[in-house]
């Protein structure tokens, strides 16, 4: 999975990126220019990878992973710098839009003040124009076209048209329900404001739990109301990146200080997750306990498919147990994992054989059969 940290010039992007990933590259408030993007991945914490790899003791342990990606700002009105980063952005899976809330008389603010609601506008605003562009010169090049007597692409008409309907009522792409066939039609288009975003209000330090609530309210009620794809959460990122720079044991004394149920890390993660509606299966072995992402509502095959087109395509059969169920066996067991526990899930029901056709839930442990 790969997120684009981006928004506004100043809102505090690389202080997030720096909390998600402990990269520790420098921050300042004078407003970066530089057109190289920084990357960096990093794994997505699972506490039934971190058992079930203590039960296995594989060779390898696999967390899936999130890359994040930091780039300079989006500025109003500045397409030409607009489009580079929207170049970046059209291949990740997810904006994550960091909106300044935080009072500051060294750091400028690219638009002369603090108005959080404002900059979410603006930045929707950005994308929508960009797609806009991009819409109106795909017509008028096919429209061209036909006037040289070159038979236009029907379907890819069809959709731009209806981009064009959504975006000149200044809706955003994400809003808009396409279907399958119609997303691989418009691969190549690479729109931005049809991105999932994940709103993250970057708030004072001194704000409380009850401040930041109230800010997401306000941006729920406000803005996102029944828009789809997009959400919102709050956060300092100054104390986020300075949580990410202590030593592990200290962290939890300091969360309980500044009152933070959890740190940015796991929050970032969590919306985005839900936001892309993915969810993790997890395969086992002596040779590697592994975690996978598949979008929310994938079968079994689909699954498969994750691994490795060859068991897709092979796909016989699939055995199935939930992680809890897979726990309990080992409780069960005396705490230790039984050398046959294939044979113990079976025993116990708790081994389940599945169709292609079975939905796949969060935290299956599976194991595909497939033809060779
Ligand atoms: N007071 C305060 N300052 C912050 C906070 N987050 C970021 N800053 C400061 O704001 C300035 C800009 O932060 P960056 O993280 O570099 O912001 P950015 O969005 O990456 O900026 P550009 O890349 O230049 O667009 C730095 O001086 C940060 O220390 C915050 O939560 N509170
Ligand atoms: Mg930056």
């Amino acid at each position: 999975m790969e997120l684009s940290i981006t928004g506004l010039s100043n809102s505090g992007k690389t202080t997030l990126f720096n909390a998600l990933t402990g990269a520790g590259i420098e921050v300042s408030p004078v407003i970066t220019t530089d057109t190289r993007p920084v990357f960096k991945s990093v794994n997505v914490p699972d506490d039934r990878i971190d058992y079930l790899s203590t039960l296995f003791r594989p060779q390898k342990t696999t967390y899936t992973t999130i890359k994040y990606i930091d780039f300079m700002g989006f500025a109003k009105g500045e397409t030409k710098r607009n489009r580079q980063i929207a170049e970046l952005i059209k291949d990740s899976d997810a904006i994550v839009n960091v909106v300044r809330a935080f009072e500051s008389g060294t750091v400028i603010h690219p638009m002369e003040s603090v108005d959080y609601m404002r900059d979410i506008i603006v930045f929707e605003s950005e994308l929508i124009l960009m797609d806009m562009e991009l819409v109106e010169n795909r017509l008028t090049r096919i429209e061209e076209g036909e006037k040289k007597g070159k038979k236009a692409n029907q379907k890819e008409k069809d959709i731009l048209i209806k981009c064009q309907k959504a975006l000149s009522e200044n809706r955003a792409l994400r809003e808009l329900d396409f279907s399958q066939q119609e997303l691989l039609d418009m691969r190549h288009l690479q729109f931005v404001s049809i991105k999932p975003q994940l709103i993250v209000v970057n708030t004072d330090e001194t704000t409380d739990s009850a401040g930041n609530l109230k800010i997401s309210e306000r941006v729920r009620n406000e803005f996102i109301k029944d828009r789809k794809n997009i959400e919102v959460i709050t956060l300092s990122a100054r104390v986020e990146s300075e949580i990410s720079q202590l030593p592990p044991d200290e962290r939890a004394g300091f969360l309980k200080e500044m009152n933070i149920e959890k740190p940015a890390f796991y929050k970032v993660i969590e919306s985005s997750y839900k936001l892309l509606g993915v969810i993790s299966f997890i395969t086992v072995g002596e040779d590697e306990v592994r975690a996978w992402t598949v979008k929310n509502g994938s079968n079994a095959q689909q699954a498969a498919g994750r691994i490795h087109s060859d068991i897709e395509k092979g796909f016989i059969r699939a055995e199935v147990v939930s992680y809890n169920d897979f726990v309990m066996m080992v409780g069960e067991s005396g705490g230790r994992l039984p050398s046959d526990y294939m044979s113990v899930l079976k025993s116990k029901n708790r081994l389940r054989l599945e169709t292609r056709d079975y939905i796949v839930k969060d935290g299956d442990i599976i194991n595909f059969r497939h033809a060779k």
